[in-house]
C-alpha cells in the first residue's frame, strides 16, 4: 500500500475589504472585464516577456484537483515556429471550414466573421499554447515506472486560462482563445511529451490600430443568475 501522507496546515493569509471597498473594486473590476474582447487584428509590436510570465503565473495560481496543477504553458515567439503553426492550423481549418463543419455550425459562427485564414497566428507576437496534462509519468511506490493520474483536468485547466486571459486583459494585453480541430499538430512541433495534450492556443499581443470586433452583447445579469 502507498504511504497516505498526513495533511500539513498554516494559517490562512486574509485581507477583508470593507463592503464599500469591495463594491467599488468590483464595479472596476466589472468595467475592466466588460472592455476584454476576443482579438483577431493584432500589432507586431513585441510585448516584455516579463508581462506575460507574470499573466502565466498569475493563471498557475488556479485551483487544480488534488491541486496536481495538471497544465503547460509554451510560450512561442520565435517567427519560424509562428510561421508552422500557422500553417498547419490553416490546413485544418480549411478542411474545417470546407467540408466538416455542418452547416448549422457555420451558421453560428457567421455572425464573428471568421474563417479558414488564421493570419494572427503571425502578426500576434507571442503565442501561448496551452497543454493538458492527464497523466504524469511516475515513480510507483513499488519502483517500477507507472502514471500517475490528474483529476477535473479539463475543469483546472480551464480556471487557469480564465486567470491568464483576466491577468493579460488587465495589463492592457489583447488575447484570442483559438481552437484549431484537431489541435495534435501543436505538440509534434512544440515537441511536446505525449502526456500533454494541447487545449487551446492563444495568441496575445496589443490589438492592431483601429482594430475591429465582432458587435457582440452579452447577456444581461438576469438571464445568467437564477435566484433559487
Ligand atoms: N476553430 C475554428 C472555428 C471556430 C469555432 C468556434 I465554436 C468559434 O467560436 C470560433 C471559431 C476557428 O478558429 O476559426
Amino acid at each position: 500500500m502507498a504511504q497516505i501522507p498526513t495533511p500539513a496546515f498554516r494559517p490562512l493569509v486574509h485581507e477583508r475589504p470593507s463592503i464599500e471597498q469591495s463594491r467599488a473594486r468590483l464595479g472596476e473590476f466589472l468595467e475592466a472585464m466588460r472592455r476584454r474582447r476576443s482579438v483577431r487584428d493584432f500589432s507586431r509590436e513585441p510585448v516584455p516577456l516579463d508581462i506575460v510570465d507574470a499573466a502565466i503565473a498569475a493563471a498557475g495560481t488556479a485551483p487544480s484537483g488534488a491541486n496536481r496543477q495538471p497544465w503547460r504553458f509554451v510560450l512561442v515567439r520565435d517567427p519560424a515556429l509562428k510561421r508552422r503553426i500557422r500553417e498547419a492550423a490553416e490546413a485544418e481549418e480549411r478542411e474545417f471550414y470546407g467540408r466538416r463543419a455542418p452547416a448549422a455550425w457555420l451558421e453560428a459562427l457567421a455572425p464573428l466573421g471568421t474563417d479558414w485564414r488564421k493570419p494572427f497566428l503571425e502578426t500576434a507576437p507571442c503565442l501561448v499554447v496551452v497543454f493538458r496534462i492527464d497523466y504524469e509519468p511516475a515513480l510507483m511506490a513499488d519502483g517500477t515506472e507507472g502514471n500517475a493520474k490528474n483529476y477535473y483536468v479539463q475543469e483546472s485547466v480551464g480556471i487557469a486560462v480564465g486567470i491568464l486571459l483576466t491577468a493579460l486583459h488587465l495589463a492592457g494585453l489583447a488575447t484570442l482563445t483559438h481552437t484549431p480541430s484537431p489541435m495534435g499538430f501543436l505538440a509534434e512541433v512544440l515537441a511536446r511529451p505525449k502526456h500533454e495534450r494541447p487545449f487551446l492556443l492563444i495568441p496575445v499581443g496589443y490589438p492592431a490600430p483601429g482594430a475591429l470586433v465582432p458587435d457582440l452583447t452579452k447577456k444581461a445579469l438576469d438571464e445568467i443568475r437564477v435566484l433559487a
